[in-house]
């Protein structure tokens, strides 16, 4: 069986050596030479149309209320435990909350907010339309509007009715047949996303259909630990094939009946970045081949009209394939792309008829192995964050920013996810004094400049996300949020918000006044050691000392890390001595 991406990578971590330091402080001194010589290290050459936004997904964050209809990751958690689904119902509690909620992030300077709706609160199984679901969605939007703030809607972001599955439904039997893994999906889907273009389509400007069409293959259907908990190898070609078709579908459908609403649509995809662990010819090809199942996979139909090749001649039969209808329909269906991101892995070739733990999608040994260190150095590809799929390397998004301009015809581009996670601390105070995410910040957004320079259109960037949510199975323990959530109530009132230090960073990118971005994560071959190091040093206690001294100052017109730089004059990555303190680690 094949385990999806990150859990390859989960088990790959075993035994990881840490890192050698050797490139850092070349990179250190280069920049510093530019910082005391008075001048930034770089000019933000982000376009002043450049969109940063956030995002969020209905599961995660709304939680039951409003007798939410089910959902299969309802059915899922409740085969899991009381706490997965007293989680599930409470989320962060948005579906009560959103007026405050909307009132905060306008406060924070969101402009732009990527939200899913919830299918089950929308639609009967009958094909009717739940209209008190419709106006709670417009009571959320006018609440957004009314703050300025731009809803960027997806249709689906995981949570199918159980309705869609043969077989449920006595609740906690956590069983769904069919659903995505049924072809019949696309009609109810198709009928779902007309509903909602017909009821709220008015002034959204960027739509997605499906969210990660990949991972609800490979997780739900593949390795069994996303809902519905199938764990099918095949099944999730069936399944990615179903999405693309619901997509493809609910795509021409907007196109022909709602152009009037001159919205843009798109899918988005999931991808991580695979690099060779050497230079050999094998291992490039094979890492190649990685990316064209972890990009093309659904990359390649959208914009060619088929599987790639390399797919199709590993996996066969086993690959469903388009009609001629079909494949004309799924080409085209996007006006942008829109592209989730958080990590990259190194890719080994396996030669043939050598064991290895990794199945393919065919249900034989994969001829690959994911690994996280390269063939010239025991230090692991980058620093990892609080999950352990989750490693950080900004040069990773460069990459695949880059592939999808060379591939596809240069698209627009919109990151529309990309975070990261950091574990909760014994004190509120440290817990929202979080420098790493701030560092993971300026290094991706850095990334994704440089491959704006190299010729990637990109046109907007999402950190995932707003608020700490449920992750999934991972529930509270999780949190990818610029806002603390006080599910307990252990500082004040349950569920109360806290901005993060990173909240405060990241509005500075939103209103449009940072001064010096893209200090750390810039991607070059020769110094990706460098690079990754660089971006996960963190400052020292003194200097987040400073730190909090030149933002009391209100400096309003810089942000905050250009501040910090500014204050400390000479450093833009603090010494590694200095940055032991387990809990600053990470970035
Ligand atoms: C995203 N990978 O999924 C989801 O869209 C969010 O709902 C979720 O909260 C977030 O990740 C954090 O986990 C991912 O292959 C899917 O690296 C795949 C990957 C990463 C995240």
């Amino acid at each position: 069986m094949r385990v999806a991406s990150f859990c390859v990578v989960l088990l790959a971590v075993v035994g990881v050596a840490s890192a050698s330091e050797t490139d850092l402080a070349q990179q250190r001194r280069a920049a510093q030479d530019d910082t005391v010589r008075g001048r930034p290290a770089r000019r933000p050459t982000f376009p002043a149309t450049f969109m940063f936004g956030v995002g969020t997904s209905a599961w995660q964050i709304e939680g039951s209320g409003g007798d939410r209809p089910r959902s299969v990751w309802d059915e899922f958690v409740s085969t899991l435990g009381d706490r997965e689904v007293l989680e599930a119902e409470s989320g962060i509690e948005f579906h009560e909350r959103y007026a405050q909620d909307a009132e905060l992030m306008a406060d924070a300077g969101v402009k732009d907010l990527k939200m899913s709706l919830s299918w089950p609160r929308l639609m009967r199984a009958d094909g009717t339309a739940i209209e008190e679901g419709f106006d709670y969605y417009r009571k959320v939007f006018a609440a957004l509007r009314m703050h300025g703030i731009e809803p960027h809607v997806t249709l689906f972001h995981w949570d199918t009715p159980t309705w869609c599955c043969k077989n449920v439904t006595t609740a906690s039997s956590g069983v769904c047949d069919g659903a995505w893994a049924d072809a019949r999906i696309v009609k109810d889907f198709v009928a779902y996303a007309d509903a909602v273009f017909s009821r709220l389509g008015d002034g959204v400007k960027y739509w997605t259909t499906i969210s990660e069409p990949k991972t609800v293959a490979e997780m739900g259907y593949g390795a069994g630990v996303h809902a519905p908990g199938k764990m099918e190898v095949r099944e999730q070609l069936r399944v990615g094939h179903n999405m693309l078709l619901a997509h493809a579908r609910a795509v021409a459908l907007f196109r022909k009946k709602y152009s009037h609403l001159s919205g843009k649509i798109s899918i988005n995809l999931n991808s991580a970045w695979a690099e060779p662990a050497s230079g050999s010819s094998e291992d490039v090809r094979a890492a190649n081949d990685a990316m064209d199942e972890e990009l093309g996979w659904f990359a390649d139909p959208i914009y060619t009209g088929d599987y790639p090749a390399s797919m199709r001649a590993r996996l066969g039969e086993f690959l469903p394939r388009f009609t001629g209808e079909e494949s004309l329909l799924v080409k085209g269906s996007t006006d942008y792309f829109a592209l989730n991101h958080y990590t990259s892995y190194y890719v080994k070739h396996v030669a043939e008829g050598r064991a290895s733990g990794q199945l393919g999608m065919s249900g034989k040994p994969q001829p690959w192995d994911i690994t996280l260190t390269s063939e010239s150095s025991t230090a692991p590809i980058g620093k990892q964050a609080q999950s352990e799929w989750l490693h950080v390397v900004p040069w990773g998004l460069e990459k695949v920013l880059l592939r999808i301009k060379q591939r596809y015809g240069n698209p627009q581009i919109i990151i529309t996810e990309n975070g990261i996670d950091i574990a909760e601390r014994p004190s509120i105070e440290e817990s929202l004094d979080d420098s790493q995410r701030v560092k993971f910040l300026d290094a991706y957004l850095g990334a994704t400049q440089e491959a704006m320079r190299k010729g990637a259109n990109v046109i907007g960037y999402f950190y995932w996300s707003i608020f700490d949510n449920v992750e999934w199975v991972d529930g509270r323990a999780k949190r990818f949020g610029l806002v603390y959530v006080d599910y307990d109530g252990k500082y004040g009132d349950k569920m109360l918000r806290y901005p993060k230090k990173s909240l405060e960073h990241y509005s500075s990118y939103m209103r449009g006044d940072a001064v010096s971005v893209a200090s750390l994560g810039a991607a070059r071959e020769s110094t990706v050691e460098g690079t990754i190091k660089s971006a996960i040093s963190s400052f020292s206690t003194k200097r987040q000392g400073e730190l909090h001294a030149v933002t009391g100052m209100a400096l309003t017109m810089v942000s905050v890390f250009a501040a910090a730089l500014m204050a400390s004059r000479v450093k833009v990555t603090a010494n590694e001595d200095e940055v032991h303190d387990e809990h600053t680690t990470l970035v």
